[in-house]
């Protein structure tokens, strides 16, 4: 205790420190202070070089540098291999009939014939002939346009035609009348029936026919005014001449009849007698 007391008694008063040293020493009663100067020697050569030291520790990330400038552009690579084989096209439109060939040769001599058959055979085929044409006279004059008529329906006794124009009841009529014949008169199930699939066959719903009771409320006759027949179809509830208004018939695709004012226009149905075409 004593040699560190007197060692740091000295380095107070080396310091100057003359009223630490005061009181500081004055702790040590048996070994009074005392001051000393202490100058500082020459200074010293140089020392030897020291060893390399270790390597420093590796610094830190630095900043992302500046982008490069774009590379060459590389060669052309090799060709790839073919695709899979596409779907079929569609078939193309027919091509132009070719030129006829050139003729054949001539053929055997036939056998001789018994032409009395023969003869028969091509009178009933003239016969036929001239039917065919009256038939067509009769069509082409009933026909309108082709796209103003749906086409024709036959009983044994009559031939239907449907009118694809709509007209009030009069003009369907006169319609009718300017090609021979009146609206249809259906006088019996077979005749309705024919009707009613006419129209169904045509994706109507509805056509006039030539019943009407126009000349007496409530009594209902045939457009040519003859008396009707037992045969009728009201549908149920008709006729029922609603708004005192209704004195002309459709035909509705069920077959069945409705009375319906004549001045609603509509598609109608004109009725020929065989006889007479
Ligand atoms: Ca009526
Ligand atoms: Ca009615």
């Amino acid at each position: 205790m004593r040699a560190e007391g007197l060692a740091l008694c000295s380095l107070v008063s080396l310091l100057g420190l003359t009223l630490l040293e005061s009181t500081y020493c004055q702790h040590l009663p048996e070994e009074p202070c005392s001051v000393q100067i202490l100058v500082p020697g020459l200074k010293g050569e140089p020392g030897e070089k020291g060893v390399k030291g270790a390597p420093g520790r590796p610094g830190r990330v630095g900043p992302p540098g500046e982008t490069g400038h774009p590379g060459l552009k590389g060669q052309k690579g090799l060709m790839g291999r073919y695709g899979k084989m596409g779907p079929g096209g569609i078939k193309g439109a027919k091509g132009d009939l070719g030129d006829a060939g050139p003729q054949g040769p001539d053929g055997d001599p036939g056998i001789p014939c018994e032409c009395t058959p023969i003869r028969t055979m091509i009178g009933e085929m003239d016969n036929l002939v001239t039917q065919l044409a009256n038939d067509l006279k009769f069509i082409k004059n009933a026909l309108p346009s082709p796209a103003a008529v749906a086409g024709l329906k036959e009983t044994d006794s009559k031939v239907y035609l449907l009118v694809k124009e709509e007209k009030r009841y009069p003009e369907a009529e006169l319609y009718c009348q300017g090609k021979g014949g009146h609206l249809a008169m259906p006088k019996d199930e077979v005749a309705n029936g024919a009707v009613a699939t006419y129209i169904t066959q045509a994706g109507l719903s509805r056509v006039y026919i030539g019943i009407n009771d126009l000349d007496q409320e409530g009594h209902f006759a045939y457009v040519d005014h003859s008396a009707m027949t037992t045969f009728a179809k009201w549908r149920e509830g008709e006729p029922n001449n609603a708004y005192e208004d209704e004195d002309c018939v459709e035909l509705v695709a069920s077959g069945d009849w409705v009375d319906v004012a004549c001045h609603q226009t509509m598609y109608f149905v004109c009725e020929f007698d065989k006889d007479s075409v």
